[in-house]
């Protein structure tokens, strides 16, 4: 018996949900089935030393051939939704026409959802962009947002009579800059001003998406995912140390949210830029067209927050520099920072996942609170966490009794009870945080990590593909079932 009592548990609000996500690369393979074509991460799979050990999503989980059976396994789980992803390179492959069977497998998904009484979250773009729409120069120009509203309505042609909730954009920071300035995720490329263009019309797109479901249906659930840190000055009495984290907040932060929530972007970061590449952000400004911010500013319903840890940042290199939480591929890497000049990373001493991330609860209540009063609340736009988890090495043991394997995952399950306990923080302190969704309902394709990182609170054998409920994914199913930690 544990020492909680009935009276000493917390309880979640009424009406909150609990969930777990995936996304279509990282989970489907069947990379070249049902019509689908490929996508900017099928290619930059294929560079040497772009990702751990030369892996590729061409099988995955195999999610597309076992998608009932993983659904099974989501009710036998408990979970209440499923934030999942629709892969542009299926449904318009090379960005073209609508292929019906690609259509078709999501249509099966949502139903068999609904068939278990699990609620689809639908996110419309998780980096699979089709290769062809690359070659004609990616999120770089304009006319993708134009390509991805198409493809948005399609979808919603087929599924908007039981989809009501839909997510445009997953994380544009990592779509952007990381992709397009960075070099770490497909397409790799290295520019300052890529990085900027790519995070506009991805934005601007969100923002089409918005108006044209809007118009078509004025009850869908609306609104799109954005990644956040939560950064702080190592010694917030050193002027040089709160700007840094001025400036780090700006560039990952601010950048979205402004435009989102307020109609532009933060004038500092933009200085910030200009000091170090004017040409950068000459083409950015000249891309960013009379209206757009309009467009982009569309009020949203839902916003999706995702959260892994901070970063605790100083304007000096500290004498000893943190483990880096990228992964040491052979291919080199730039910063994604747009101004990354006198941001540094400082060692605080606390634990760390298997990718070297900080394990860092407390701050999910901050951000929390901290979009809530500067942004959400006003504009009456609840939130919900999207992503949170963990990359643990899984100790994997033979189960003398059933001849299958035990995963005694400890370590995730503490991570996600210190997070769900976060966010009930933020609750009891007036923020409207709707739903938290652990990230990820299985072991997947980790991007530029491969299948090296393991988030899953269900394990995958890659040989065999059977899947395994980890210890972890016991505890959630408790804490469902109980609403209550
Ligand atoms: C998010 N970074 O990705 C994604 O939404 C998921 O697809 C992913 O599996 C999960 O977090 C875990 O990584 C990120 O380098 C990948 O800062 C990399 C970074 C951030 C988010």
């Amino acid at each position: 018996m544990t020492a909680t009592t009935d009276a000493t548990r917390r309880r979640f609000p009424d009406g909150f949900l609990f969930g777990a996500a995936t996304a279509a690369y990282q989970i489907e393979g069947a990379a070249f089935e049902g019509g689908r074509r490929a996508s900017i991460w099928d290619a930059f799979t294929r560079v040497p030393g772009a990702v751990t050990g030369g892996d590729n999503g061409d099988m995955a989980c195999d999610h597309y051939h076992r998608m009932p059976q993983d659904v099974a396994l989501m009710r036998e789980l408990g979970l209440q939704t499923y934030r999942f992803s629709t892969s542009w390179a299926r449904v318009r492959p090379d960005g073209g026409p609508v292929n019906p069977a690609g259509v078709d497998f999501y249509s099966r998904l949502v139903d068999e959802l609904l068939g278990a009484g699990i609620k689809p979250w639908l996110t419309l773009y998780h980096w699979d962009l089709p290769q062809a729409l690359e070659e004609l120069g990616g999120w770089t120009v304009r006319e993708t947002s134009d390509r991805f509203t198409e493809y948005a309505l399609s979808l919603h042609d087929a599924l908007g009579d039981r989809v009501t909730t839909w997510t445009t954009l997953n994380e544009p920071w990592c779509a952007s800059f990381l992709s397009y300035t960075g070099g770490e995720h497909a397409p790799g490329h290295q520019s300052v001003a890529e990085g900027l263009l790519a995070s506009h019309h991805l934005l601007l797109g969100h923002g089409q998406v918005v108006h044209e479901l809007r118009a078509r249906d004025a009850s869908l659930d609306l609104g799109l995912t954005l990644n956040h840190t939560v950064a702080d000055p190592a010694d917030p009495q050193n002027p040089a140390d709160v700007d840094a984290a001025r400036r780090l907040d700006g560039q990952f932060n601010r950048w979205f949210l402004d435009p989102v929530f307020r109609g532009s972007y933060p004038a500092d970061v933009v200085e910030d830029v200009r000091a170090v590449d004017a040409a950068a952000v000459e083409r950015f400004e000249a891309a960013v067209h009379d209206g757009d911010l309009e467009v982009i500013a569309a009020p949203i319903d839902t916003l999706g927050v995702n959260y892994y840890h901070g970063d605790l940042v100083s304007a000096e290199p500290p004498a000893t520099p943190p483990v880096s939480g990228a992964p040491a591929n052979a291919r080199p890497t730039r910063s994604p920072y747009p101004a990354p000049d006198g941001l540094h990373s400082v060692e605080r001493g606390l634990p760390r996942t298997a990718q070297n991330w900080e394990v860092q609860p407390e701050g999910l209540t901050r951000l929390l609170r901290r979009i809530w009063d500067d942004y959400a609340a006003a504009a009456g736009t609840v939130l919900a966490v999207t992503e949170n988890g963990a990359a643990y090495d899984d100790a994997v043991t033979v189960d003398e009794g059933t001849g299958g394997i035990r995963v005694d995952d400890a370590d995730r399950a503490e991570f996600l009870r210190a997070h769900l306990a976060a966010t009930l923080d933020a609750a009891d302190a007036g923020v409207d945080v709707r739903g938290f969704f652990y990230w990820s309902l299985l072991d997947n394709f980790e991007w530029a990590w491969g299948y090296d990182k393991r988030f899953g609170i269900v394990h995958v054998d890659y040989d065999t593909q059977v899947r395994t409920v980890k210890h972890s994914g016991r505890e959630y199913s408790r804490i469902i079932r109980d609403r209550a930690l």
